[in-house]
C-alpha cells in the first residue's frame, strides 16, 4: 500500500500543472495508461432507458428527476482493485477505506446535470450574478474573469450542462428551485452520488474492463479532445470517440441502470459534503459529512477534460468550494417520503 500511495503522489505531482488549480496531489489525476484488461466485477449495465422511464417533475421548469431506490453498497475503492498487479489502476487514499453505506429509502435525483437552460431560469428570476471562470487555455487551467456560465469559452446551448458554477451557486439554485416548487431541493450527498453512479456496479469503471466502451456512457477525454489538444500524451485519453470536445447536450450518452445520464463525464458534479481526505469516520447512512474541510468539496464523476483514471466511479476530486470551472456543474436531489404520491409524468 505504501508503494501505491508513493507512486500515486509522484504521478499526481506531475498532474497538477495539467489539471490546474484545485487539483491537489493526494487526489489529483493520475497520468497513467488505463488498464487494458481490468476484469469487470459485474457486467456493464445494459439499460438504455430513454423510453418508458417514469420521471418526477415538480413544476414547469423543474428538472426531471428519477426515483432512486434505497439500498446498500460498498463506497470507495478496494485495495485489491490494485493488487492484481495493475499499477495503472491505483487506489487513491481519498477513496479508502471502502466501507458499507445504506441509503435508507428512495430519493429523487435529477436525471441529468442541471442544464444551462434550467440555470438561466434561475438567473432570470433572481438576477444572480456569477463572474469569472477557470478555463483550460490549451496549456493549463487559468482564471479568466471575462468568462462565466453564459460564456465558458466553447459553444453551449440550453441543453448542455451549466458549468462555471461553484458550491455557493449550486446551493443558490437549489434554494430558488425549492421556493418555486414547494419541495426542498438540495445537492446529493457524496454517498448518494456514488450509490447512484454505480447503480449496482461494483467495478472500477461503470462500463467494465473494455475502455473503448467508455464512449458509450461518458463524455470524457476521448479522440475528439485529443484532436483539439494535439500533442498531449495518448495515455490521457480513452481510445474511442464520442464526438464531443467540450460539453455534450445532457442525456445524449447511455444511461446507467438507474436511468441516470452523465453521472460519469460531461460536467464534474459538486456534492454536498465537506471534504475529508479519507473515508475514515465517514457516515454509513447516506448522510452528508458536515465536518472536515468545509471550504472544499468532492467533485465527482469527472468531466469532458478528464482522463481515464479520473473516470473511476470511486474517484474523488477535491475542489475549493468557491471554484468555478468550465468542466464543473451539478445535479439536484430531493427527499421522497415513502408514502408520498409523486407527480410522475413521462
Ligand atoms: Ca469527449
Ligand atoms: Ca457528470
Amino acid at each position: 500500500m505504501a508503494l501505491i500511495v508513493v507512486a500515486g503522489l509522484i504521478i499526481a505531482y506531475w498532474s497538477v500543472a495539467i489539471f490546474g488549480p484545485g487539483s491537489e496531489p493526494e487526489q489529483a489525476a493520475i497520468l497513467a495508461a488505463p488498464p487494458s484488461s481490468e476484469p469487470a466485477d459485474n457486467p456493464p449495465p445494459l439499460a438504455d432507458l430513454d423510453d418508458g422511464v417514469s420521471l418526477v417533475r415538480d413544476c414547469a421548469g423543474c428538472p426531471p428527476m428519477v426515483i432512486v431506490p434505497g439500498g446498500s453498497f460498498i463506497m470507495g475503492s478496494r485495495l485489491d482493485q490494485t493488487s492484481a498487479g495493475n499499477a495503472a489502476l491505483p487506489v487513491m487514499e481519498s477513496e479508502m477505506p471502502a466501507h458499507g453505506v445504506t441509503i435508507p429509502s428512495r430519493f429523487a435525483l435529477q436525471r441529468t446535470e442541471v442544464t444551462r437552460g434550467q440555470f438561466a431560469l434561475f438567473v432570470q428570476a433572481t438576477g444572480y450574478q456569477v463572474v469569472g471562470c477557470t478555463i483550460f487555455d490549451g496549456t493549463s487551467w487559468v482564471l479568466d474573469r471575462a468568462r462565466n456560465w453564459r460564456d465558458p469559452g466553447f459553444f453551449q446551448d440550453d441543453d448542455h450542462p451549466v458549468v462555471c458554477v461553484s458550491l455557493q451557486d449550486a446551493r443558490a439554485y437549489t434554494e430558488w428551485l425549492s421556493a418555486k416548487a414547494g419541495v426542498r431541493y438540495r445537492l446529493p450527498t457524496e454517498s448518494e452520488w456514488e450509490y447512484a453512479a454505480r447503480a449496482g456496479n461494483t467495478g472500477a469503471y461503470l462500463w467494465g474492463g473494455d475502455q473503448t466502451a467508455a464512449c458509450a456512457y461518458a463524455n470524457a477525454a476521448d479522440a475528439s479532445l485529443l484532436g483539439q489538444f494535439k500533442g498531449r500524451a495518448l495515455d490521457l485519453f480513452f481510445a474511442c470517440d464520442e464526438g464531443h470536445v467540450f460539453t455534450a447536450p445532457v442525456g445524449k450518452l447511455r444511461a446507467n441502470t438507474f436511468a441516470l445520464h452523465d453521472m460519469m463525464g460531461n460536467a464534474r458534479e459538486i456534492t454536498a459534503d465537506c471534504w475529508n481526505a479519507t473515508y475514515s469516520g465517514a457516515p454509513g447512512d447516506g448522510s452528508a459529512r458536515d465536518t472536515g474541510d468545509c471550504g472544499a468539496v468532492a467533485s465527482r464523476g469527472g468531466g469532458w477534460f478528464d482522463p481515464p483514471p479520473n473516470m473511476h466511479t470511486a474517484r474523488r476530486l477535491k475542489m475549493p468550494s468557491s471554484e468555478r470551472r468550465s468542466d464543473q456543474g451539478f445535479r439536484v436531489a430531493r427527499d421522497v417520503a415513502p408514502d408520498t404520491s409523486l407527480p410522475i409524468r413521462r
